[in-house]
């Protein structure tokens, strides 16, 4: 089956979890084109099965065009390689504008004898955010609900999706994001040398990584981090950037903490770095799911975030992570340094957060994707 996939190329779980996606289909023998304005970030090297299509995004200074109309340009491109390579699905991920652009191409090929079916995925804040907003949100309720088939990360932005938009007729599934245990496993049991370089010796490795939007609370991140740097030897390693990590390192500074912050900015492979951390802090205001937590499990590092949207489908408090409500940096820094300073809990709450990881794994995800497309094809 030949499947176009348009997401967002650049930073952003939904990128990361729709190039994931192409890579396993690619490995089961699907032929996928990515169709976007730039390579997805995490298509670090060659692929067979894989093609990209780039979107043009720049045209010679048109006067008219104080906007250039990238939508029309992509509802274009996904058009011409539709038609150029027979494809028979388009999925498209993040509703905003991939879903429209989608029903455009769609209806051109219509008109044009050679009918595609179109899957789009919800990931998160084309709903709970961008999507509500009133410039948005009609031309938005109207393509989820044109779309072939629906799925959402979560069964939280399921009902956030019924909720604010409806989805009149959608067929609509919940299929949870996945994690590539090949690549994201832990470390082998008591490598001493894995923190070096990262960290002074002895030192506590704690991680965050996201794009540093408001959502993600990276100010509450450096606080959690304090306090815990109070209680021991700790260093924090921010992965990302994005426009609050000014406000983040301004935190720092303030609060005495930056000798032991250090800001990475943004690298395409985390695996060896959340293999190195001792702990993960997500307390974002709200998460339809939090595929950076999961991936942080995966690599064998328990994970402190907040008890918000769809983090509690991935992670169960007490058990596999700690969960309390967005804004309690107290109790987040206080349930953290108890787990750090007890050998025992810690080691069991790793165990299990490995555990539940191996729930999310691509050979029980993707064949849900498989399954999807079987039946918006009829
Ligand atoms: O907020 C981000 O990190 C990016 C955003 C996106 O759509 O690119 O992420 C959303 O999708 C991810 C993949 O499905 C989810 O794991 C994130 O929880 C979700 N972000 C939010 O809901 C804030």
């Amino acid at each position: 089956m030949k499947i176009g996939i348009t997401c967002y190329p650049t930073y952003g779980g939904s990128g990361a979890m729709a190039t994931e996606l192409g890579l396993e289909l690619a490995q089961r023998g699907y032929e996928v084109h990515f169709i976007t304005y730039a390579a997805p970030f995490r298509l670090r090297e060659y692929v067979e099965g894989i093609f990209f299509h780039e979107v043009e995004t720049k045209i010679s200074r048109y006067p008219l065009f104080e906007y250039y109309p990238y939508t029309l340009a992509l509802a274009s491109k996904q058009h011409e390689v539709v038609l150029r390579e027979g494809l028979e699905i388009l999925h498209v991920h993040y509703a905003i504008p991939h879903a429209t652009t989608a029903w455009l191409a769609k209806e051109m090929l219509t008109r044009e004898n050679h009918p595609i079916k179109v899957v789009t995925t919800l990931h998160g804040t084309d709903i709970t955010l961008v999507g509500q907003e009133s410039s948005f949100y009609s031309i938005t309720k109207f393509s989820i609900e044109q779309s072939d088939m629906v799925t959402a990360v979560s069964e939280y932005l399921r009902d956030e999706t019924m909720r604010a938009f409806g989805c009149n007729n959608c067929q609509f599934k919940v299929i949870p994001n996945f994690v590539n245990l090949k690549e994201y496993r832990p470390c082998a049991e008591g490598d001493v040398g894995r923190h070096d370089g990262l960290a002074p010796p002895g030192h506590k490795v704690i991680t965050h990584m996201s794009n540093f939007r408001e959502v993600k609370r990276v100010r509450d991140v450096v606080r959690i981090f304090a306090r815990i740097r109070h209680a021991m030897p700790a260093t924090l390693l921010m992965i990302g950037d994005g426009p609050d990590r000014d406000d983040a390192e301004g935190e720092a500074r303030s609060l005495g903490v930056d000798d032991d912050v250090r800001f990475l900015g943004r690298i395409d492979t985390v695996a060896n770095l959340l293999q190195a951390s001792d702990l993960f802090l997500l307390p974002s205001q709200g998460e339809s799911f939090g595929l950076a937590a999961l991936e942080a499990m995966a690599c064998g590092s328990p994970v402190v975030a907040s008890r918000a949207g769809g983090l509690p489908e991935v992670i169960e408090d007490g058990v596999t992570g700690i969960l309390e409500p967005p804004g309690s940096v107290e109790a987040m820094a206080r349930r953290a340094i108890q787990l750090l300073l007890s050998d025992e809990r810690y080691a069991t709450m790793r165990r299990a957060a490995l555990d539940r990881a191996k729930d999310f794994s691509a050979d029980i995800v993707v064949p849900q994707y498989e399954q999807a497309y079987q039946e918006a094809l009829g």
